[in-house]
Order: C-alpha cells, then sequence, then structure tokens
C-alpha cells in the first residue's frame, strides 16, 4: 500500500484512498456540531492521498477541515486502521466512535479496531494544519504547512492473535550477521500457544510461545552469511515474520533490511568503515500540482535526477520523507540524513506546553518507522534553533537521549547555524557529527566558507562536518551579463566555488546542497520569496534543471574521476 514492497501476504488489505467527503471548518464548529455522526450534505471532495492546497478553492486554507468516507467489510473482523502521514493533527471516528487522535504531519499512526461487523461503515477524520507557538513546525517556518490525508490510508483485517511489528538489530563480522528478531505479538482473545518463524533471506528461525492476552515480545535468533550493504551494491534482504495460532490460523508480517555499519571518526562518517564524501541535496516533498502528497513517480523520477547529477545522498529537510522513498533510497543506494520539523525553535518555544514532548514522540515515530532502512545513516535533531540558549541546550541533550535509546546503531545530528549568526554553538556537544548550515555570499558577505569552516572546526575539533546547507536563489530562466544575484550563473558560480572549498576541508565529510527543488513557501514568508517560492532548487518546481544543477554534475563528474 504505501512501501515498495507488500507488508503482509496474508492480510486482507483495503485501501482507503480516492475521493472522500470534504469540507473545511474555519470557524471549528464541526466537533460541536458532531460532524462525525451527521456529515453536512453540502461537502465538497478531496483526494487521498492528497493536500486541498494544490485545489484552487482552498489553495491558501490553513485550518481545521474535516474529510468522511464508507467503506464495505465482506465478513465481521478485527481492523488495523494505518495513517501513513495526515497534516497536521488528526482526530478519527469510525461509526461516530472516536478512535485515534495523533499530532505531527509526517510519522504514521494506527489504531486496532476489534468485532467490526461485516457490512458498511464511516470513517470521519478532523484535519488541522493550522500554525501556532506550540505547533511543529511553528508559523513562519520556510515551507508550505500543506493540509490534508496527505499520505495513504488503509486498513487490514487482522486474526485475533497478530504479529504487531518486528524489530532487527544485528551484529556484523565480516559477512556473518547475528541477528536479533523482537516480535511484537497481539492478542485480543485468551492466551494462545503460537508457532513462530522470522526469515531474513534463506536463513529462517522458528519458535513456540505463549501468546498472553495482550501484547508480548517474543525474541528468535538468527545467524547468516551477507553480503553487505553499500552505496554501490545495495543488497537488501526480505524479512517476513509469520505466526500460527492454536487454532491453526495464520498472520504475518514482511519487511525489507540491508546490512551494513555507520560510524563517525573525527574526519568522516563511514559506511562499512569507509569514509564516505557525502554529496547530496536537500529534499523537499513538494510540487505545484501534488504539495506534499508527490506520486511514486516523482518520487522516483527526483531520484533519477537527484543520482543523474552524481549525488548519492538526501537530507529530507525538515521532516521524514515518505517511507517509499526511503524504500527507493535503500534499492539504489542513497543515503539519508532524516529530521523532525523543529525549525528555527529558541528557549522560549521550547518551553512551552507540549512542545518537547510533541518532538520526543515525533522522533521516537520516525526512527520505529525507519529503523530498518540501511540508506538512512543519521537522526536530526533539530534545524537551525537558538543553540546557544540554556533551555534549548537542555531540549537537545533530551532529544539525543531519546534518539539514542531508541537506536543506538546510528549517529546523531542536528543542523546548526548558531556560529554563523556570531554565537556559540552549545548543543553539538551532544551530538556525533556537525551539519553546518551557511550561506555566504547569499544572505552574508562578511565572510567567507573557508575562514568559517576553520573557525567551527576549531570550536568543534572532535567532529567532522557535513554542510547541511548552502545555496543561493536563482529564478529559472533568469539568465544575465553579469552573474549577479537571482541569476542561474550567480547560483552555479557560487556552489562551485563553495564545493570547492568543501573539497580542500579533510574534515569536511560532505555536503547537501539547499535545495533539491524550488518550493512553495509559507504564506507569511512569501513577500520576502519571488514567486512566493524558496528559489534555492537546483532544480524548478516543475523539475526543469537549472545551470547550477548541471554545474553540480560537471563538478561530481570531475571529482570522480580524480
Ligand atoms: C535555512 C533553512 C531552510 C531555508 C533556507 C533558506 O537555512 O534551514 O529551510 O529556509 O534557510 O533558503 O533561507
Amino acid at each position: 500500500m504505501h512501501r515498495a514492497f507488500e507488508t503482509s501476504v496474508n492480510r486482507r488489505q483495503q485501501s482507503l484512498g480516492g475521493r472522500w467527503e470534504f469540507v473545511p471548518d474555519p470557524n471549528d464548529v464541526g466537533e460541536q456540531r458532531a460532524y462525525f455522526e451527521a456529515f453536512p450534505d453540502d461537502a465538497d471532495t478531496q483526494q487521498v492521498p492528497g493536500t486541498w492546497n494544490t485545489t484552487p478553492e482552498y489553495y491558501d486554507y490553513e485550518g481545521p477541515a474535516w474529510y468522511r468516507r464508507t467503506f464495505r467489510l465482506p465478513a465481521d473482523a478485527a481492523v488495523r486502521l494505518h495513517f501513513a502521514g495526515v497534516a497536521h493533527e488528526a482526530t478519527v471516528w469510525v461509526d461516530g466512535d472516536r478512535v485515534a487522535a495523533h499530532y505531527g504531519g509526517y510519522t504514521p499512526f494506527e489504531t486496532h479496531l476489534a468485532g467490526m461487523a461485516a457490512g458498511n461503515h464511516e470513517i470521519v477524520v478532523r484535519v488541522d494544519n493550522s500554525r501556532t507557538a506550540t505547533s511543529i513546525p511553528l508559523p513562519g517556518a520556510d515551507w508550505f504547512p500543506y493540509g490534508g490525508i496527505t499520505r495513504e490510508a488503509f486498513l487490514e483485517t487482522i486474526p485475533s492473535v497478530s504479529v504487531d511489528d518486528v524489530t532487527i538489530r544485528y551484529d556484523l563480522d565480516g559477512t556473518e550477521a547475528s541477528v536479533s528478531a523482537a516480535v511484537a505479538v497481539r492478542n485480543s482473545e485468551a492466551e494462545s500457544d503460537i508457532d513462530l518463524s522470522v526469515s531474513v533471506g534463506d536463513a529462517r528461525a522458528e519458535a513456540t510461545a505463549v501468546a498472553p492476552t495482550g501484547e508480548s515480545v517474543h525474541t528468535l535468533q538468527l545467524g547468516l552469511d551477507i553480503e553487505r550493504w553499500t552505496l554501490d551494491r545495495p543488497k537488501l534482504y526480505d524479512v517476513a515474520v509469520t505466526l500460527t495460532d492454536e487454532d491453526g490460523v495464520e498472520d504475518d508480517h514482511r519487511d525489507r533490511i540491508g546490512f551494513r555499519t555507520v560510524s563517525v571518526t573525527e574526519t568522516s562518517i563511514r559506511c562499512n568503515g569507509e569514509p564516505v564524501d557525502v554529496a547530496g541535496v536537500n529534499r523537499h516533498e513538494d510540487h505545484p500540482d501534488w504539495g506534499h502528497a508527490v506520486p511514486p513517480t516523482v518520487m522516483e523520477s527526483d531520484l533519477d535526477r537527484i543520482e543523474r547529477a552524481g549525488c548519492n545522498a538526501v537530507r529530507t529537510a525538515h521532516y521524514p520523507n515518505h517511507p517509499r522513498f526511503l524504500d527507493y533510497c535503500d534499492e539504489r543506494g542513497v543515503l539519508v540524513v532524516e529530521e523532525i520539523p523543529y525549525w528555527q525553535y529558541d528557549e522560549e518555544a521550547f518551553a512551552r506546553d507540549s512542545v518537547l514532548e510533541r518532538g520526543e514522540r515525533m522522533l521516537t515515530e520516525m526512527i520505529e518507522r525507519d529503523r530498518h532502512h540501511p540508506a538512512v545513516v543519521a537522526w536530526s535533531l533539530h534545524n537551525e534553533c537558538y543553540n546557544h540558549q540554556d533551555g534549548v541546550v537542555d531540549a537537545t541533550q533530551r532529544l539525543a537521549e531519546v534518539a539514542r535509546e531508541r537506536d543506538d546503531s546510528r549517529p546523531v545530528t542536528l543542523a546548526s547555524n548558531t556560529n554563523w549568526r556570531g554565537h556559540e554553538d552549545r548543543c553539538l556537544q551532544h551530538v556525533d557529527f556537525v551539519c553546518l548550515n551557511a550561506y555566504w555570499g547569499w544572505y552574508a558577505d562578511d565572510r567567507n566558507w573557508k575562514e568559517f569552516l576553520a573557525d567551527v572546526r576549531d570550536r568543534h575539533p572532535d567532529k567532522p562536518i557535513l554542510v547541511s546547507e548552502f545555496g543561493a536563489g536563482a529564478i529559472e530562466g533568469e539568465r544575465t551579463w553579469n552573474a549577479q544575484k537571482w541569476s542561474e550563473r550567480y547560483q552555479a558560480d557560487l556552489l562551485s566555488e563553495a564545493i570547492a572549498t568543501f573539497r580542500d576541508a579533510e574534515y569536511v565529510t560532505g555536503w547537501t546542497v539547499w535545495q533539491y527543488c524550488d518550493t512553495r513557501t509559507d504564506p507569511r514568508k512569501a513577500m520576502e520569496r519571488p514567486k512566493t517560492k524558496n528559489n534555492k532548487g537546483i532544480v524548478s518546481e516543475f523539475r526543469r534543471p537549472k545551470d547550477a544543477y548541471w554545474r553540480v554534475q560537471e563538478l561530481l563528474d570531475e571529482g570522480s574521476s580524480d
């Protein structure tokens, strides 16, 4: 449904995609008027997955809105209802009962509904994309707050004893992998004997166990000979978990994994012990026709273009991209740095009710969703926060702890522009490598990259630097004789000079250009942004290459033949 492979063979999966009834609710009266019991008669429609902000009627609409549709079950069933992404706050009712609520537009949520009867059912979702003082991101963050059920929604019928999830951990010794698979089992009835099996590629482990009522975890061990996942040969292994209960009812859960290590030295990020020259782009999920809900063809053609430029990495600025996009990165050997959407928070913002708690949950959900992707090499905690302030340092320490508790196999980072703003970054002590954002030659000219990098290195001598943002705005088609700002040549020249400097600094492990494509910006920022876009894309919003695209390609081509 939402992945590049089948997540179950046994379960009946039913898409909730397609046309839903839709009403915006600018005065926020829907709950009081119980739209979940009686939906307004004059409703419009919207497609799922999709965003209302690409349809002319609701182009600028920010606020609550309601969706409704029916679905039909062929037989009595227990159902798992999954939303891959609702931007940004969701409340869900089924047949008038409130069954789920979730905050955060870029991570999934699901709920289990036991004892659903055969026949027709109604599902209603309240979606709210308002940005407020406690939202993540905040008002004014530099991307458009597209609202809607922007990723797949589906349901699957599950037996009373089912596989809820699997967590794979492994140790590598050369080509040998020791795998531990922790299978989470859900049992909605009386205790049951179960047969479990886990296979990874051709290796298989089996166990019998007792599944008590409720949730339980059963860990199986396997050893196998593997080929490592590398950028050049991104070998993947299918993971299948099967369960049979004492009545002989079967369930399964499928995933995919690649085996590799990620480590950090003082000068580099390493994959399988080898330093990687990271050369990449920052990618927002954005397209004029689809907003955040870019379809799989665009995900793949984005990766085609990114690879054709010679790049090997994507920073999914500033939020977890679609899980299928990560599947494609796994398949192609494209590295990913993933981030949660804390964008320019100061200590006052972090101190507001629920802001830290929401972020901790988003971080946890991102790691739980994406921990098996070999392409994902680091978790980024935030972007351009006020890292000299006490409250931000404390929040960072907490977030780093959460990330490491959930996953000790990947480094943790954050994107800092604190030194660039002239302050001392006190948060970097809590992370493993530095992601550095700066815009010399665009927003500021008083220093240059060379001097600046040397200064940051002096302050953080034990951590490699990934230049996570640098760039210049270029209006597509703007070609002048003198390469002035906003022209394609200015952008191309700025990128060449910066990249040449990065290559000369042995502690710079790589860079990700800001940004892949031009993106629609928040209406509050639009007055500072020509065409109401962030125009720093090396391709336009419709993915037409600018001069900078070809320049990056040329530079990477020269670099690879050195
Ligand atoms: C920041 C920010 C980006 C974008 C960029 C810009 O570094 O992290 O999201 O806004 O600036 O284009 O100014």
